[in-house]
């Protein structure tokens, strides 16, 4: 059950196996992975499909006919293997072009320039049959606050996106655009840099059906957010159309590890949400499992497949662990102890307003508040203990 199958759905980013090791302060540590290498080396560990950048593929600048071959090789690689294409995204953030930005830069004809840069890449995921297209806006904001007008970047955004959306439209494509928030790096500060902040902007937008988010575990934990719960909102607002898993210590710059090298509480509550959180407690989710993580600069070739496998063990151990968490009896009690399932009870009763409330004597009146004061605890901690012991595979 721990070896990965392509119905578990594990993707990567070709930028993530690719990420050669170089860092602000040193370059590469080792050489460039080939395209066709990454798919047959991902095949063989029992990944379900790669995702990139239009410059992951084909180096930026790069001539029709290289852009071409290169397109040609992928998709030869994809037919001998069986691995698919769910998910494609644009560079927007590496080339000079870009230094202040994308969709938001202050200079217009940058911002041209990126739509096409988008419109193109949209042209080559529909070719290949991706659903998604990720907007992760890095170059997206500012260091310093009078340089930027917020207000009309995301009005510059809104058009860009209200842009896309049409032509999706008008083109016939299946794609939906997944929005990517982080709070900060590469730029000072990041325009929707929580999963929050981009829930409000898609609901600004012309066709907000059509836009929901691409969460990552890190992105939200440089923040200090809780990546589960913020998951959970994006669930309940229908929201989630795809996924970014990685690992991270604690709100310092973008660690990329892999899945579960970070907060590892909080990697199994993840697990045992996508998976078991469903309406019958099935999975809540069924897109992608994407790997959004960097090999470290220490790790050779090996490390970097052995990372690569690494994510999508861990993955199913937590499953594996979270599977056995719910099974438990003694979970099950705790959970009603903890009164976990009452909070799906209506707070009012059925064709209930406010003048029944008000008319209620036992909802205040007659209520005992003070009795809660030493009175029988909820047994969190328990609950959370027992959440522990079968993370450790101590039950
Ligand atoms: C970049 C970033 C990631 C995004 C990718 C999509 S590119 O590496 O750090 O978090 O998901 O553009
Ligand atoms: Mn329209
Ligand atoms: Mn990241
Ligand atoms: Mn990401």
């Amino acid at each position: 059950m721990v070896t990965p199958t392509p119905a578990d759905k594990f993707t990567f980013g070709l930028w993530t196996i690719g990420y050669n090791g170089t860092d602000p302060f040193g370059g590469p540590t080792r050489p460039a992975l080939d395209v066709v290498h990454a798919v047959e080396k991902l095949a063989e560990l029992g990944a379900y499909g790669l995702t990139f950048h239009d410059d992951d593929l084909f180096t930026f600048g790069s001539t029709d006919a290289e852009r071409q071959n290169q397109i040609d090789r992928l998709k030869q690689v994809l037919a001998d293997t069986g691995l698919v294409v769910p998910m494609v995204t644009t560079n927007l953030f590496s080339p000079p072009v870009f230094k202040d930005g994308g969709f938001t830069s202050n200079d217009r004809s940058v911002r041209r320039y990126a739509l096409r840069k988008v419109l193109r890449q949209i042209d080559l995921g529909a070719e290949l049959g991706a659903k998604t297209l990720v907007m992760w806006g890095g170059r997206e904001g500012a260091e310093y606050d009078a340089a930027k007008d917020i207000r009309q970047a995301l009005e510059r955004y809104r058009e860009g996106v209200n842009l896309l959306s049409e032509y999706v439209i008008d083109k016939g494509y299946d794609i939906r655009f997944a929005i990517e928030p982080k709070p900060n790096e590469p730029r000072g500060d990041i325009l929707l840099p929580t999963v929050g902040h981009a829930l409000a902007f898609i609901g600004s937008l012309e066709h907000p059906d059509m836009v929901g988010l691409n969460p990552e575990v890190g992105h939200e934990q440089m923040a200090g957010l809780n990546f589960a719960a913020g998951i959970a909102q994006a669930l309940y607002h229908g929201k989630l159309f795809h996924i970014d898993l990685n690992g991270q210590r604690g709100i310092k710059y973008d660690q990329d590890l892999v899945f579960g090298h970070g907060d590892l509480h909080n990697a199994f509550a993840l697990v045992d949400l996508l998976e078991n959180g469903g309406p019958d407690g099935g999975q809540a989710y069924d897109g992608p499992r994407h790997f959004d993580y960097k090999p470290s600069r220490t790790e050779d070739e090996t490390g970097v497949w052995d990372s690569a496998a690494a994510n999508m063990r861990t993955y199913l151990l937590l499953k594996e662990r979270a599977a056995a968490f719910r099974a438990d009896p003694e979970v099950q009690e705790a959970l009603q102890a903890a009164r976990v399932a009452e909070l799906a009870q209506p707070t009012l009763g059925v064709g209930e307003g406010y003048a029944e409330l008000l008319a209620d004597r036992s909802a205040f009146e007659d209520f005992d508040a003070d009795a809660y004061f030493g009175a029988k605890g909820f047994g969190f901690v328990r609950l959370q203990q027992l959440a522990t012991e079968h993370l450790l595979g101590a039950r």
